[in-house]
Parts: C-alpha cells; sequence; structure tokens
C-alpha cells in the first residue's frame, strides 16, 4: 500500500553555526556561537520517536560525509591548508534539512506510474551546493527498485533548485493522484530567490507531470525579504488541506483561484497577516510545521516549541482548534538547534508516498532502530563545536577525526559500511 513516509535527515556531527546563509536569519543571528551537535542529533530522533507514536511510518537519511574532501579537492585544496569560509562551507552538516534533498513525484501524479526524484542542485549556497551528489547516491540505495522508482540528475547551473521545500502536493489522499504545486522566487529582493522557475518546469517535465495538474506559482517577495528563504516557512499542504500564510504567494487571489480550479476539493486554511504577521511566521515557524494524517485519521500539525511559546501563534491555533476546520490536532516537537540554523519539523524530512515493503529497510526506522542510532550519536558524536575550531587560524584537526570516526560508526551500526563510506 502506499503511504506517506517522512525520511528525516539526522544530525550530522559537525552540526555548527558558521552563518553561511544570508537570508535566513535564524542562521545569520546565530552565528559564531558554540553549537550542540549530540544534543541535536537526539532532538531530531526524538522527534522521529513522536512520529511513530504517532503511527507514521518513518525513514531516514544519512549525515554527509564532512568535511567534503571531494569538493575541496576540485577547488585544489584539502581542510587544513583552505581559506577559513571554504572550511567552514566543507564542513557544513546541512545535509540534515532533508526537505532540501530532492523533489519526489509519486507514482499516481506521473506518466510512467513511477515515483521520480530529482536531487535539489542547492547551487545558490555554496556550503549547500556540493550535497546533491551524497544525497543521488543515498536515493539511488534506498530506492533502487526500477520498477517502482526513477531517478534524475540535478538540474544544472545556473538554474537553483532547492527540492521539497518548494514544492507541495495537494491530494484527496497521498494514494490518490493529485496536483503538484511548484513555488518559486524572482530575483531582485535584498535576498536571493533560491528556486528558479525554470528549474521547477524542468523537474516538473522530467517526472512526466501532468501539465493540468501542474502549476508554477511565484512566492511573494515579500516573504523572501522577511526571511522566507524557502516557501516551507509560509506554507505547507497535506492531501487535500494546504496551511499557507496571507502573504505567502506573490499573486494570492489567482494563485487561490488556479489551485481551485486545478483541485476544487482543496481547503485552504489561510492564515491571515493581521493574527500571525510574516515576521511572527519565520519567527516562529509555524508554517515549517510537519502536517500529517496518522493512522487514526485526526489530521496533525507538528509544530515547532517556538510557535507554540509565541503569544500570537498560539492564540490562532487555539482559535484554529475550537474552530471546525480539517486540522484537529497539533502536536509540539523540540528541534531548537536545528531551529537556531533555520530549519524546522518540515525542513528536516523529505515526503515520499511509496509502499515501504519496496524501499531499502535500512532506511526505515522503528524504536529499536532508533535506539541503536541514539546510542551511536551518545557516543560519538562532539558534545559542542566552536565556530572558530572550524574557521579559526588553526582548525582543530581532531575535530575532524573524530566527525569522521562518529559517521562511520553510524554506517556501521545501519549495515551501511562499504555502501555510503
Ligand atoms: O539552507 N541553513 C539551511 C536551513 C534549511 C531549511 N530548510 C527548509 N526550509 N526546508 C539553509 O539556509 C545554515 C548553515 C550555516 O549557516 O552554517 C543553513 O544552511
Amino acid at each position: 500500500m502506499p503511504t506517506e513516509i517522512n525520511f528525516d535527515g539526522i544530525v550530522g556531527p559537525s552540526h555548527n553555526f558558521a552563518g553561511l546563509s544570508p537570508g535566513n536569519l535564524a542562521a545569520t543571528q546565530n552565528a559564531g556561537t558554540t553549537s550542540w551537535p549530540r544534543h541535536a542529533a537526539l532532538e531530531g530522533i526524538a522527534k522521529m520517536r513522536a512520529n511513530l507514536a504517532l503511527g507514521l511510518t518513518q525513514g531516514i537519511l544519512l549525515p554527509h560525509d564532512r568535511p567534503n574532501r571531494r569538493w575541496l579537492a576540485s577547488l585544489s585544496t584539502d581542510y587544513a591548508s583552505a581559506p577559513p569560509l571554504l572550511r567552514a562551507q566543507a564542513m557544513s552538516a546541512s545535509a540534515m534539512w532533508a526537505a532540501n534533498a530532492a523533489t519526489v513525484s509519486p507514482g499516481t501524479d506521473t506518466a510512467d506510474g513511477r515515483c521520480h526524484f530529482t536531487p535539489a542542485n542547492l547551487l545558490t549556497m555554496p556550503h549547500r551546493s556540493h550535497e546533491a551528489h551524497e544525497t543521488a547516491r543515498q536515493l539511488a540505495i534506498a530506492f533502487a527498485d526500477p520498477a517502482h522508482f526513477a531517478h534524475h540528475a540535478p538540474i544544472p547551473a545556473p538554474f537553483g533548485d532547492e527540492g521539497a521545500a518548494n514544492h507541495m502536493r495537494l491530494a484527496r489522499s497521498h494514494g490518490e493522484p493529485g496536483i503538484e504545486l511548484f513555488v518559486y522566487g524572482k530575483s531582485g529582493g535584498a535576498f536571493p530567490a533560491r528556486q528558479s522557475r525554470v528549474a521547477s518546469a524542468a523537474v516538473a517535465r522530467a517526472h512526466g507531470l501532468d501539465p493540468a495538474r501542474t502549476l508554477f506559482l511565484a512566492q511573494s517577495p515579500d516573504a523572501i525579504a522577511a526571511g522566507a528563504f524557502h516557501n516551507d516557512v509560509v506554507a505547507v499542504a497535506n492531501e487535500q488541506v494546504l496551511f499557507v500564510h496571507e502573504h505567502a504567494l506573490a499573486d494570492r487571489d489567482a494563485a487561490y483561484a488556479e489551485i481551485r480550479q486545478a483541485a476544487p476539493w482543496v481547503e485552504i486554511v489561510e492564515v491571515p497577516a493581521d493574527a500571525v504577521s510574516l515576521a511572527d511566521a519565520v519567527s516562529s515557524y509555524l508554517f515549517n510545521a510537519q502536517l500529517v494524517t496518522p493512522p487514526d485519521g485526526v489530521m496533525t500539525l507538528i509544530v515547532p516549541v517556538e510557535a507554540a511559546g509565541h503569544p500570537r501563534v498560539a492564540a490562532w491555533l487555539e482559535t484554529m482548534l475550537a474552530g471546525n476546520g480539517p486540522i484537529r490536532r497539533v502536536e509540539t516537537v523540540d528541534v531548537r538547534q536545528s531551529m537556531a540554523n533555520g530549519g524546522g519539523p518540515a525542513c528536516l524530512r523529505l515526503r515520499v508516498v511509496a509502499d515501504p515493503k519496496t524501499i531499502d529497510p535500512r532506511f526505515l526506522v522503528d524504536a529499536a532502530k532508533l535506539d541503536s542510532i541514539a546510542a551511536v550519536v551518545s557516543e560519538h558524536w562532539p558534545e559542542t563545536i566552536v565556530p572558530d575550531q572550524i574557521v579559526g587560524t588553526s582548525p582543530d584537526l581532531a575535530l575532524v577525526q573524530t566527525v569522521s570516526s562518529a559517521r562511520a560508526a553510524l554506517l556501521r551500526v545501519l549495515a551501511l559500511e562499504g555502501v555510503l563510506d
């Protein structure tokens, strides 16, 4: 049976606050502060446990090999002698934000009935531009059966593609044909627009999507200027529900009309700006929630603690639950370390609609497997990283060793040794 499966990126042992993403307000505000990689990874594991407790199927994607020595070699340098900024870019644990791993179209939407993947090129930010190679390898292993899955190459430069963070799917239920919404940014504002329309259109063609069920919508420049560097900071979809901020899309009325025409059954739950401003949405990450339908059928919004603790956002959530809308439950998760780099609950996961039996079981988890992952993290992940250990005049080479051996220990436990290293 095709089900929606969330694949969470495990927070890597090099998680740090280097301030590498202009336009991502949390990341730039926290630049230079001490990070807690072990705690960060355990927060992510706790989020997965909470998903399992709701009855959801849960998958994982692995931390990438950091520092990325191959990338540094392609720039004719190595970690010890690279300039500080390149060192930080090579060391970033940013692959944890699996919503940026790829765009995924389930077989119900594609011409050949297979689930299609296009790894995101992430080329707007140098530290993310070298993720695609390993992402593609992991996806090819996890979803290896060509009868069910098709894999495409990342979109070539210069067309930026940030994957599922700018892609939403609406369907009466996950297993039925749906409409796919690609949200792109227009450049010209203070912050980079990371998703190009050309890239979105190319992904849609590669996936064999039906043009009548594929929409391309411009993100509001105000949202980008307010710090919504990805659409998933201001909107999220699940089944027939689009949960969206009033100022998420450039031409709101026309966009809603187009969506309603393609999917007359859609329920748009809009949060008005006079209840929750764009600034509130960005600081609380209300929309960077996981909107899910667990087996009990109660549609659930999984928000970060920052949203639940925000007075105006909390008030709005309370009003929503008291009303008669389709979202009937709100759960809270603590992923503060990821949030401090601008990555909320939704950033940490990639959604795939597929039959779990067709997926490599090494990428699926139950409570016992999460216990063994947590044990590796507790034993091997560094407790803290001070950015100076990476960008200081003499880089901490012992940290490099710790980061490499921590990942190797995880691969061993997951029986992926020799496959991903
Ligand atoms: O690309 N942060 C990530 C956060 C990604 C969030 N993903 C989604 N919205 N889906 C980014 O800006 C910060 C890393 C640093 O600055 O060291 C970072 O890359």
